[in-house]
């Protein structure tokens, strides 16, 4: 009976103290070569609604830096995000959608710590959801009211298309690391990205997988192993 109760314990504390994830992430050198990573595929449908994140890490002082970029032929910014890092912390995640761009404060995320980024989108009302490390940060409407994100463009991590995979601005480079950038084509409620913050959300993305898509790797962007800090902020 004693054995038995010191089991249950050990249990209950694995569960309470575990919040990493081991996955795979790109790293984007802090150099002028523009390097950068191209999904092997695409968006593969018409988004009204999606839900974009991704884990990301600055490791360069005091620039603005393409994370997401998906670029269609008639629109280079079909989906943009772009951190600008400054004295030492993330101070804005700017959210481009369709070439309409909005822009929201953040506080307080510190240089070279990892961290997640959540967007909502939805064509109805053009509202908008910007989730920091699962906490809701700010939210808006008017973004692209009744627009579509087309499918069958070129997706980048790392550099901002200004052409489909060209014309991309070393100023505008992301230096650093990126990992778990998942898409879906709806939104996910403010629970779900809470459990996706804490990596203990079961569905990947269902547009773009982490875990099911290929990148192709240029300029010295390359992949490692990564140990996410889940749900540490
Ligand atoms: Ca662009």
């Amino acid at each position: 009976m004693k054995s038995f109760t010191i089991v249950v314990f050990i249990f209950c504390t694995f569960n309470v103290v575990y919040s990493s994830k081991k996955t795979y992430q790109i790293t984007f050198p802090a150099d002028d070569a523009l390097p950068y990573a191209k999904l092997l595929g695409t968006i593969d449908r018409h988004l009204t609604d999606f839900t974009l994140c991704h884990w990301s890490r600055i490791n360069s002082n005091n620039f603005k830096g393409a994370t997401f970029s998906y670029a269609v032929p008639t629109n280079d910014n079909g989906i943009l995000v772009m951190l600008d890092q400054q004295n030492q912390t993330i101070s804005s995640v700017q959210f481009y959608q369709n070439n309409n761009k909005t822009e929201v404060i953040t506080i307080g995320v510190e240089k070279s710590k990892w961290i997640h980024t959540c967007i909502v989108w939805s064509s109805v009302e053009g509202s908008w959801n910007l989730y920091i490390n699962g906490k809701i940060q700010q939210t808006g409407k008017g973004l692209s009211p009744d627009a579509t994100v087309l499918p069958n463009g070129v997706l980048i991590l790392g550099q901002d298309q200004d052409l489909i995979e060209q014309h991309f601005d070393k100023t505008q480079a992301h230096k650093g690391q990126m990992s778990e950038v998942n898409l879906w084509d709806h939104p996910l409620t403010p629970n779900d990205i809470n459990k996706v913050y804490n990596c203990e959300y079961k569905e990947e993305g269902n547009v773009i997988s982490w875990n099911l898509v290929t990148w192709s790797l240029y300029n010295g962007a390359r992949v490692s192993l990564v140990t996410l800090p889940c749900g540490e902020d």
